[in-house]
């Protein structure tokens, strides 16, 4: 295995200092940081391969079609698909959402049907599927935590009836860090006939992900929080699932053929890409998926759940300082507290004047806050890039917060 130093010095923002300190960047959760493959990728695709995909026989767009082409290649293989068709490439996690929400809901949900999801998700899983219940009159429940962050599970057995079509849960909380137990959970969906779309935009990027092996019918993610560009997106689908739905949003790269009198429409993946997708960030995508498998995910969860063992640790003994969410053995790389009654954009601005990134808010995860009472936190999320001097200077700079605001 590669040394941290050696890794941390292929994100050359790293090196960056934030207010004569050297920067701590623990956001990760809202965006990872690019490594240099990924930074070169799009670069050398914009110097020698610019060209629209799909669309020419001209060699640079030939080019630019097997780079992007190959990048849907490399992302199947990551989270073994079973077919690279199976690959939609969107914007975002929330674009993805989004194509389920209007393309199967609008065409599935009727009145008298339900949508489950729980109190952990993020505003990505929770209001399309306010918007496309509230336009098909089915009806939205959802699975409320516990005391320990987690979900309450003992009610699954009535809130899962054989109304619920569709079960779309996170795999992991950005705020409470809680890994859920995924495929239990798809199954227990399946288990009623209803489908299951797992949130996978803070699984995919920090743990090993095998959508075979969880037998999820959709899953979700964001590139830019797995190293690779903004703008960068998947939706897997189940194939028949994928075949049978209408098509999200109408356009260019999505016919087959076009009439005046009506439009037949282009078989998977393009059916749901229209227009000219994002090529440079979808090909930086695929470089920042092989920098991960080279990495090896084992090794990034292992290395992240270090991390944030000893950040628990070493956090839970700042005084006044409560964290949200499970312990050790059923979180991930994200710790989200309060310090007293210190607002977290106060805390958050004093890190950072000692170059230490956090995020402070709600995180688009109210409903988790309306459940502790509260209307923010502060949250420091990892990735394997971290190192435990960083958790030194964030215990450090939270005990200048004390200094300055006094508890
Ligand atoms: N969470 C965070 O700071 P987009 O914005 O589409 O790339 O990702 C949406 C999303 C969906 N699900 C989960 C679990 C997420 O954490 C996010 C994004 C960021 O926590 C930005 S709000």
């Amino acid at each position: 295995m590669r040394s941290i130093e050696a890794i941390r010095a292929d994100f050359p923002i790293l090196q960056r200092e934030i207010n004569g300190a050297p920067l701590v960047y623990l956001d990760n959760a809202a965006t990872s940081q690019k490594p240099l493959a990924v930074l070169r990728a799009m670069d050398d695709y914009y110097r020698l391969h610019n060209a629209n995909v799909h669309r020419g026989v001209h060699t640079l767009s030939e080019e630019a079609t097997a780079l992007y082409e190959g990048a849907r290649g490399r992302i199947a293989r990551f989270i073994n698909a079973p077919s690279s068709k199976q690959i939609i490439f969107t914007r975002n996690a929330t674009e993805a959402v989004n194509l389920v929400a209007y393309s199967w809901g609008m065409a599935t949900l009727k009145p008298g049907d339900e949508v489950l999801i729980t109190q952990m998700e993020h505003h990505a899983n929770v209001v399309p599927w306010q918007l496309i219940t509230q336009r098909t009159g089915a009806t939205l429940r959802y699975v409320p935590l516990d005391a320990q962050g987690t979900l309450r599970l003992d009610l699954l057995d009535t809130l899962l009836t054989e109304r619920t079509k569709l079960f779309a849960f996170v795999a992991m909380s950005n705020v409470l860090g809680a890994i859920n137990p995924t495929a239990e959970l798809v199954a227990r969906a399946h288990s009623v006939g209803a489908l299951a779309l797992v949130d996978g935009a803070q699984s995919v990027p920090h743990l090993p992900v095998d959508v075979q092996q969880l037998n999820c019918d959709f899953l979700v993610f964001s590139g830019h929080k797995m190293c690779g560009p903004t703008g960068s997106g998947v939706l897997y689908g189940r194939r028949d699932l994928l075949e049978a739905m209408p098509p999200f949003m109408g356009g260019g790269d999505m016919i087959r053929e076009v009439r005046l009198e009506g439009s037949r429409w282009n078989t998977l993946p393009w059916k749901f890409e229209a227009g000219t997708p994002a090529i440079a960030e979808i090909i930086g995508l695929g470089a920042a998926v092989d920098y991960l498998a080279d990495l090896g995910m084992d090794w990034v969860a292992q290395r992240e759940h270090e991390l944030v063992r000893a950040a628990t640790e070493r956090l839970s003994r700042v005084e006044g300082l409560r964290i949200l969410g499970p312990g050790i053995e059923q979180r991930g790389g994200v710790v989200a507290f309060t310090l007293g009654e210190i607002h977290p954009h106060d805390i958050a601005a004093i890190l950072d004047a000692d170059g230490v990134a956090i995020r402070a808010g709600h995180h688009c995860a109210q409903p988790i806050h309306d459940f502790y009472g509260i209307p923010a936190s502060a949250r420091a999320s990892f990735a394997f890039y971290n190192t435990f001097e960083e958790i030194d200077r964030l215990v450090l700079a939270l005990d200048k917060v004390h200094a300055v605001l006094g508890m």
